[in-house]
């Protein structure tokens, strides 16, 4: 594209932007219009000429695969290659994530060079014809190979690259392709040093994960090498809902010897087929090895809008080269007539009507097949993603298949597509190579022009916390190293964009500025006041802070940046599906380790989403993430090398609460779920039944027996204090909705209320002592706090391990404070033990604690010192008290200024 071209297109947005109220963003981008736009439908034009357009040959098979060191001789026609892994396409030697404590055996995290051979048994192209090798996506530098010959290089995982390989082919058949994909770790002096991305919570999956194919062209064709690029580019300046203009961008290149006479027809079918606007542009001459560009200007009246979700209409564009009466080459791609606009204060505007846009991350990655994915998987993974009712998508961290994009668009949502600079430009404090700069500006061209004709795509993100690596370094130092110097690399590839496509408006997605973490730096470089739109990736309630505290955060952006705007480009937290707690705000979470209960997750979210819903100038939020992802720095909830932050499981089988509760907010679809489903085996016979539902209230019965009608505000129905009878309960739920009948029904095993119940104060999850006694995670309490316990590696202690008992794991968490216990007990007689502790090692005030315990009023404990009672700080100590409750038995604990201290209680029936 010209920059001609490029300074005309954002001349005409203007005009069109000021009249749709959206001046702020620069819509597409005609120039140059040598065609005329006849308008209405019309027979097609050029269908009976006589075509010899280009073939397409996928060469999916017959690789024969290698990982290491080169053999001798490797990249040679001759090369035995007989006992090398035979391989089809998509292939990567990478597989990571398992639901286990450690790591599986099957996992390959192999970093290094992978080798693939292929004979290639097709004849040299006839005359005048050119053979062109296409690969959509290589892990993470390519080299070809052609009979031996050195063909080129590419560098970067994630876009697709073309190489002519007319001129290496020899008759007389096999042509021997070899490919080396090169994966290595990035790190001074590696080959991927001055590759995009530096660094990142995933893993750069190596080999040749997505298609291969062999392209033949008639010498003169539509350009195959324009960074990988289709050749045409489309784009929409004037959108109303009258007429649409379409401005077709074409590239021309002639690789042959002679001059060739060609013209240009471009055309628009509507999705039946049929042809609703053409142009020509009258032959003219391209010379021998010479490229050029031109542009068509088409009209289409009352134009079927591409509405997102609700309508997501495709035309298509057709752009034929011809030469006399033959087509000699021709390349169809979408067109989605739309406008759009990012408002700082409005929000996100589509066909000038606004429309919050709520939507997940997605990386391209599945369990068993690493970033090898089928168009199946990409499909199903769209179709999961519809069902919860995003009607936007993040691509994480990266350019994904044209698959995954061509689903985009044929399902309306609007995308945020994002070039790989994430997390650092440099391995130290240095500014960036600038080698690296010069991949980056590779891979946001590529990014760029192989996707512009994607309606879904509406924002170019050019980085991703690209300070977060240095400010994590500076923390390992103590606080010491200097900030990232990022930002003149931001601001250049933020240009580059722009300049590249100024329809769409850029953003940036940023960790740190005001958090509540050491990871917020006085004195780093501020990058939110770079690209358009502002991208947040806050995680309020899982790094740092509560969920609630999160419209507060954005409240206070939004104000530092005026006129610009904001999305939330990352919120969400980890979630196991075998790991549950009763109570989610029963302890700290370990957010870098285990456990992760499933009901946490599903509460982070609940908050957070009721927090985004106060930030009316909001454009967009993306949750992180739609699915588990492969990343060799995780070993977390119940998981190994996986990120579980998905809302499905990285198989795809298993939805968490946390995607029902959306797909209530969302979607459509009568909802009605009940949570904690896979909370099977039950800790207490008390429970709060809860259900997300769009329905306005639902019903509930256990084992047949009505519980109540409640209302389910926020989309959340609760029935608290359910009781459960000993053994298996039949635990049923219904609702109406738009006069459809809704059920749901969960099945869960209860302990035996008369044989009392134990509680593990300040703890997230429950614990089986040595003695076989289950305690359940902290629950029936009101009041006091669960303190942050120190980290030893990867799970949280207590301040050291606490002695004078056979299972200090109950003593590494406790409540502290003023609070109370109310335990949904039978009436009965009862043992009750509190678990005790001094965690205090410092002994003036160890012994200046002073515990009180009423038990329904009345004093069962009275100035109570654990370190005196245990002989010093760090020592268990039990007290034991009979009494009858009536009604349940309420605790209250009280310990003046240090406050009182319970790691568990424990009530079994008195003898
Ligand atoms: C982030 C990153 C993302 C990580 C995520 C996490 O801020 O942008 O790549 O995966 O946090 O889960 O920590």
């Amino acid at each position: 594209m010209t920059r001609e071209h490029r300074m005309r297109a954002c001349a005409m947005h203007r005009v069109a932007g000021a009249a749709l109220g959206m001046a702020a963003m620069c819509m597409p981008a005609p120039s140059l219009a040598q065609g005329s736009a006849p308008t209405g439908a019309m027979p097609h034009p050029v269908r009976a000429a006589a075509s010899t357009a280009r073939s397409v040959t996928p060469l999916s098979d017959g690789w024969r695969f290698l990982f290491g060191e080169a053999p001798d001789g490797v990249t040679g026609a001759d090369f035995d290659d007989r006992e090398w892994q035979p391989v089809s396409l998509p292939h990567s030697w990478n597989r990571m994530g398992n639901y286990t404590a450690q790591r599986a055996e099957s996992t390959d995290v192999r970093q290094g060079t992978g080798w693939y051979r292929l004979r290639l048994d097709k004849p040299v192209p006839a005359k005048g014809k050119r053979a062109i090798l296409q690969f959509d996506g290589v892990g993470a530098i390519a080299d070809l190979w052609v009979n031996g010959q050195h063909v080129g290089q590419h560098k970067g995982a994630f876009s697709r690259f073309r190489f002519d390989i007319t001129d290496f082919l020899k008759p007389g058949l096999p042509n021997i392709i070899v490919v080396r994909a090169d994966n290595s770790k990035p790190e001074p002096g590696s080959t991927t040093e001055h590759v995009i991305p530096l660094g990142g919570d995933f893993f750069i999956h190596g080999g040749l994960y997505r298609g291969v194919s062999l392209i033949e062209t008639d010498a003169a064709s539509i350009d195959l090498m324009d960074h990988g690029g289709p050749g045409i580019y489309v784009s929409t300046p004037s959108v109303t809902a009258e007429r649409a203009e379409v401005s077709v961008l074409t590239r021309l290149r002639n690789s042959g010897a002679k001059p060739r006479k060609l013209a240009v027809v471009a055309h628009i079918a509507d999705a039946d087929g049929r042809t609703v606007a053409n142009a020509t542009v009258p032959a003219r001459q391209l010379g021998a090895g010479e490229t050029h560009e031109l542009t068509t200007s088409l009209v289409l009246t009352n134009p079927r809008l591409w509405q997102g979700r609700a309508d997501p209409y495709l035309y298509s564009v057709t752009v034929e080269l011809r030469e006399g009466a033959r087509v000699i080459d021709s390349v169809t791609e979408p067109l989605g007539v739309r406008s759009f606009a990012w408002d700082a204060d409005k929000g996100f505007i589509l066909n000038d009507k606004p429309m919050r846009l709520h939507g997940a991350s997605r990386h391209q990655d599945w369990q068993g097949k690493g970033w090898a994915l089928s168009p199946e998987d990409h499909a199903t993974d769209m179709a999961i993603m519809a069902e919860m009712g995003v009607n936007t998508v993040r691509h994480a961290h990266y350019q994904h298949a044209q698959e995954w994009s061509d689903l985009a668009d044929q399902s309306g949502m609007v995308v945020k597509a994002e070039l790989p600079f994430v997390h650092q430009s440099a391995f130290d404090e240095s500014l960036p190579a600038p080698e690296l700069v010069a991949n980056a500006r590779a891979q946001l061209t590529e990014l760029i022009r192989q996707n512009y004709n994607h309606p879904s795509i509406m924002l170019w993100s050019v980085g991703n916390e690209i300070d977060i690596g240095a400010a994590i370094m500076a923390l390992m130092k103590g606080g010491k190293g200097a900030p990232a110097k990022s930002r003149d690399m931001l601001v250049e590839l933020n240009a580059l964009a722009k300049r590249e496509d100024p329809s769409r408006p850029t953003l940036y997605a940023d960790c740190c500025e005001g958090i509540p973490s050491p990871l917020s730096r006085p004195g780093a470089q501020v990058l939110n006041d770079v690209t358009d739109v502002v991208g947040l990736n806050r995680y309020f309630g899982w790094y740092y802070g509560q969920p609630q505290d999160l419209s507060r955060a954005l409240d206070a952006l939004h104000a530092r940046y005026p006129g610009r705007a904001m999305t939330v480009t990352e919120y969400g937290a980890g979630g196991a599906f075998t790991q549950h707690t009763d109570n989610p705000l029963g302890g700290p979470v370990n957010a870098n380790g285990r456990p992760h209960p499933e009901e946490f997750q599903a509460w982070v979210h609940e908050e957070n989403w009721k927090a985004l819903q106060k930030a009316p100038f909001l454009s967009a939020s993306w949750i992180w993430n739609m699915f588990d992802f492969a990343s060799t720095a995780r070993e977390e909830g119940e998981a190994y090398d996986l990120n579980d932050k998905g809302l499905v499981s990285h198989d795809r089988k298993t939805r968490k609460d946390a995607f029902y509760f959306y797909k209530a907010q969302w979607s459509d679809e009568p909802v009605l779920y009940l949570t904690g489903r896979r909370y099977i085996d039950r800790a207490y016979p008390v429970v709060d039944v809860r259900a997300y539902s769009n329905a306005p209230r639902a019903s509930l019965t256990v084992n047949g027996q009505a519980i109540g009608t409640v209302d389910c505000p926020d989309r959340i129905c609760v029935w608290p204090g359910v009781r459960l009878r000993a053994g298996n309960n039949q635990v049923a739920a219904s609702a109406e909705r738009d006069g459809k009948v809704l059920t749901d029904s969960v099945s869960w095993t209860a302990p035996d209320a008369t044989k009392g119940l134990h509680v593990r104060a300040g703890h997230l999850t429950g614990l089986t002592t040595s003695a076989g006694l289950r305690f359940g995670s902290d629950n029936f309490f009101t009041g006091g706090q669960a303190p942050e316990l120190r980290m030893a590696g990867r799970t949280r202690v207590a301040p050291s391990n606490v002695t004078g008992t056979g299972d200090p794991e109950l003593y590494a968490s406790y409540r502290q404070g003023a609070f109370s216990y109310d335990l949904p007990l039978p009436d009965g007689r009862w043992t009750v033990t509190l678990h005790m502790f001094e965690p205090e090692a410092d002994t003036a005030k160890a012994a200046a604690r002073s515990i009180t315990v009423l038990a329904n009023g009345k004093p069962v404990l009275t100035g109570f010192n654990p370190a005196k009672a245990a002989g010093g700080s760090l020592k268990a100590v039990t007290r034991s008290f009979d009494l009858a409750s009536q009604g349940g038995l309420k605790l209250d604990f009280n310990g003046g200024d240090s406050g009182a201290v319970v790691s568990a209680i424990s009530v079994i029936p008195a003898r």
